[in-house]
């Protein structure tokens, strides 16, 4: 097998430009409804912005079940499915395209485990989840899922 050499052609490289500041660099978060209830919204926001990452989206919406249930269409046949659709409806949603290096990565590390008995101190879920169902704030869990995640929140002329 011979090596494959790396072509510095100017298209390439703008290729590659493309791929960094869209793709890896980005994920999708929502404050979930029991954080925006209790008025953690503010301070969410502040400590993600100074763990680094920079606010591309941001806006607040109620979503249907519907919706909600359209969301995370990928549980659909978990036994908590009926449940997360019903709190996800409950109340008001922060919805934000984050971006930062190795975005989704290092965001699911500020975030903790997605049981807050389990997540690390100083994350948002140790800090503010009450519980596995009602656990404060979604992060996405892909390059992909959140390309997916942010369109499904943002047009096109609301991603900066
Ligand atoms: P998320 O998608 O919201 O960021 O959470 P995650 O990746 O940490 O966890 P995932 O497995 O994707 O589950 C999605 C959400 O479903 C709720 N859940 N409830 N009652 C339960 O056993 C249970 N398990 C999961 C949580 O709200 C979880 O965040
Ligand atoms: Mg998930």
């Amino acid at each position: 097998m011979g090596h494959q050499e790396i072509n510095f052609q100017p298209q390439n490289l703008l290729y590659l430009r493309f791929k960094i500041n869209n793709m890896s660099n980005r994920t999708f978060t929502m404050i979930k409804p029991d954080a925006t209830k209790k008025g953690h919204t503010g301070a969410i926001l502040e400590k993600i912005n100074a763990a680094g990452f920079r606010i591309v989206s941001l806006k607040m919406l109620h979503l249907s079940a519907e919706k909600a249930g359209e969301f995370y269409a990928v549980h659909r046949e978990r036994p908590f499915y009926g449940e997360l659709v019903g709190f996800m409806s409950s109340g008001p949603i922060c919805a934000a395209i984050l971006e930062k290096n190795n975005a989704v990565e290092d965001f699911r590390i500020l975030i903790g485990a997605t049981n807050p008995s389990e997540a690390a101190e100083g994350t948002i879920r140790k800090l503010y989840a009450a519980s596995i169902g009602e656990n404060a704030i979604h992060g996405s869990d892909s390059d992909a899922n959140a390309a997916i995640e942010g369109d499904f929140f943002f047009s096109k002329l609301e991603q900066f």
